[in-house]
């Protein structure tokens, strides 16, 4: 007998089956994705000296990961891991980029937009983007691609990199947005254009002064790493750059209310430079890194506010983590480090942003869906690499052999309908490392031991180095010479995925 599937879906639920074994649940999904929010950084996660209500309410609706997983310690190769499926460090060129660099994803390859988008979702990124535009020697003046929109989403209001990087100016689809043709952009990362002031040069016109690097061009009155000129009336106004971009966000999904739509909300917040609106400025008691911690509270809350106003709460798929871990002082004076007062932005983690200690990738991960995921707290070995082969198959779409090299099915750890994710996992600082169950091998590496400048240990060391993670999170105790055959059962093992250019199943 062949049902129609609306008649087999209302004969599942009658049974308490879910519909989605008979077809493919369509859920709208909203990717609320912060920019070094470490695992301590928010109350649901321990945070004491820092509140953030509008997470803890998304974590107690939802199910709260603690052993979740950026696919790199910096943005751009996380971010890349997370669109492509593919771990970064398989391809060269995806280190943190500056800001007039080509886009690193290939258009036509299959990402996490361009999947959705074929099984019927309106895809948008929302915030900041550090994957690179054009094909290189960028005109900003001109059409910008190929960009966000060549590789799957279908509207962009972005953020070309960072907020401490050139060119402070946002970029919806593909041009400028308030651009004045009579005063065209340039931009260098090799050495100054035009005439604007430096913070090297004129360090007394700046408002908040750099601890490293960060003493090139001066836009609205803190320099930033690389030199721009013109552009004036289209640059941005840090203060007002969470509300922008929680506006834009609000109104994509506002706009496709009434047809299944993804959402990449890449806030700016909590990155340096750390400017919050003045209705957020000093209310932490943490200074500015608080206080951005706070305001990016709101943003989300802003996001949960709307899919509750639209009533689209129960048919969304939230999920909210984090691109790498914490870091406290990352090139400007905003007294960071002396007002943290006690708060630890890694947790009980060690090492943070740029380190290859859980404190680089371990980071918050919340998943709600209403009525689909039941509440509560998951330890699975879960990572945002898994999120294109995770939702792909949420909605129906298989994947060919090529796409997505690294990425796993992990759908029912993410909908806690499975207690495990992995069994291995990769993870990726300057070195790897290799998760297996409560194991970690981290790779024998002669990198630098620490970043002085951000005073974060790297993890590096030139013999392997051996943690279980189970007794030992804050991995405080090198087991290498205990178990030397666990060692090379762990360092064969990630050779050998190091070697085969993917890992997908
Ligand atoms: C570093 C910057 C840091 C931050 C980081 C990228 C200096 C001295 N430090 O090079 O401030 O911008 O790059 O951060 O310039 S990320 O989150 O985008 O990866
Ligand atoms: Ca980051």
């Amino acid at each position: 007998m062949k049902l129609k599937p609306i008649l087999l879906a209302t004969l599942l639920g009658a049974l308490g089956l879910p519909a989605c074994a008979a077809s493919p649940a369509r859920p709208n999904i909203v990717l609320i994705y912060a920019d070094d929010l470490g695992y301590g950084d928010v109350s649901c996660y321990g945070a004491t000296r820092i509140r953030t209500p509008n997470i803890d309410r998304l974590a107690s609706k939802g199910l709260r990961f603690t052993d979740a997983h950026s696919a790199s310690a910096t943005c751009t190769p996380s971010r890349y891991a997370l669109l492509t499926g593919e771990y970064a460090w398989r391809k060269k060129g995806t280190g943190v980029l500056p800001g007039d660099a080509a886009l690193i994803i290939q258009p036509g390859r299959t990402t996490l937009p361009s999947l959705l988008r074929r099984a019927g979702y309106r895809t948008s990124a929302v915030g900041k983007w550090h994957l690179g535009l054009g094909t290189g020697n960028l005109d900003w003046n001109g059409e910008i691609q190929p960009g966000p929109l060549e590789i799957g989403f279908d509207y962009c209001f972005v953020m070309p990199a960072t907020g401490d990087r050139v060119p402070c100016v946002f970029v919806e689809d593909h041009r400028v947005v308030g651009l004045d043709p009579r005063d065209p952009i340039r931009v260098s990362f090799r050495g100054p254009v035009g005439n604007d002031p430096t913070g090297k040069d004129h360090p007394e016109l700046l408002r908040m002064r750099p601890s490293h690097g960060h003493d090139m061009t001066i836009i609205n009155g803190i320099s930033r790493i690389g030199y721009i000129s013109g552009g004036k009336a289209a640059r941005w106004v840090d203060e007002e750059m969470a509300d922008t971009f929680t506006r834009k966000a609000t109104a994509f999904i506002e706009q496709n209310r009434d047809r299944p739509f993804f959402l990449y909300f890449a806030t700016h917040d909590i990155h340096v430079p750390r400017v919050p609106h003045p209705r957020f400025a000093g209310k932490s008691g943490l200074g500015p890194r608080g206080d951005v911690i706070r305001q990016f509270d709101w943003c989300a809350g802003e996001i949960l506010k709307t899919l509750d106003r639209l009533k689209l709460a129960d048919n969304t798929l939230v999920i909210l983590s984090s691109d790498n871990g914490p870091v406290v002082d990352d090139g400007y004076q905003d007294q960071a480090v002396a007002l943290l007062d006690g708060h630890k932005p890694a947790g009980p983690l060690r090492g943070g942003k740029y380190s290859i200690f859980e404190g680089g990738t371990r980071v918050p991960l919340i998943v709600r869906w209403p009525g689909r995921v039941k509440p509560g707290v998951s330890d699975a070995l879960v990572c945002q690499v898994d999120f294109l082969a995770s939702l792909g198959a949420l909605c129906g779409q298989s994947l060919d052999t090529p796409d997505a090299p690294d990425s796993f099915n992990v759908l029912p750890a993410l909908l806690g309908d499975a207690p495990t994710g992995r069994a291995d996992l990769v993870e990726h600082a300057g070195s790897l490392a290799l998760r297996a169950g409560p194991w970690k091998v981290i790779e024998k590496s002669h990198g630098p031991k620490m970043n002085v400048p951000t005073n974060t240990e790297l993890g590096n060391a030139p013999t392997p180095q051996l943690y279980q993670l189970r007794e030992d999170l804050g991995e405080t105790g090198d087991l290498a010479t205990e178990h030397p055959e666990r060692v090379s059962e762990l360092t064969n093992r990630l050779e050998q995925i190091r070697a085969a250019g993917r890992s997908r199943p």
